[in-house]
């Protein structure tokens, strides 16, 4: 198991540029990739959860369903809101930690320090639509977890590129 899980903003800059510009069809890739660990990011758990039928593809049915129930069971109190501790309590429990991402200020559009079943169910639609890159409507495992890139290897601490590839013209 080399699965790591990071944080949220570790993985959006670093990831989005490599996997579009070194894609799986190399001719010459029979050599395994020891480039990086495998990172998913914690809202990607979430969604992994709501495979209804267990065929490892979330749909964006499963994904409506998943969400409405868990804004449901995030609102322990039962009063229609979720709160901010209500919503810390959540993201301890189902992201793994009370200040994974994404927090109160994704979730809270309007800035009332309590989460809608509307707010919840917009921001999570947002972040499945950043998670299916394809656009298909339904996120594989392999949009669920990514690979990162070492850092350049030399030792001089000029590691972080990976981000400027591609120079613009
Ligand atoms: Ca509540
Ligand atoms: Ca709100
Ligand atoms: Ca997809």
């Amino acid at each position: 198991m080399s699965f790591r899980i990071v944080s949220v903003a570790a993985l959006g800059l670093v990831l989005g540029v490599t996997a579009c510009a070194s894609g799986p069809k190399g001719p010459n890739g029979p050599r395994p990739s020891m480039s990086g660990a495998f990172v998913a990011k914690p809202v990607a758990l979430v969604f992994a959860s709501y495979d209804g039928n267990t065929d490892r593809i979330v749909t964006s049915a499963e994904a409506a369903a998943g969400v409405t129930a868990e804004w449901r069971s995030a609102d322990t109190n039962g009063d229609g809101d979720v709160s901010v501790f209500e919503l810390q309590s959540w993201s301890a429990a189902a992201l793994g930690d009370a200040n994974a991402r994404p927090g109160r200020l994704a979730f809270d559009a309007d800035g009332d320090g309590r989460i809608s079943l509307i707010e919840f169910q917009r921001h999570m639609t947002t972040e499945f639509n950043e998670l299916d890159k394809d656009a298909d409507g339904r996120l594989t495992r392999a949009e669920l977890v990514r690979q990162t890139q070492l850092p350049s290897r030399d030792a001089n601490g000029r590691g972080e590129r990976g981000r400027g590839e591609r120079m613009p013209r």
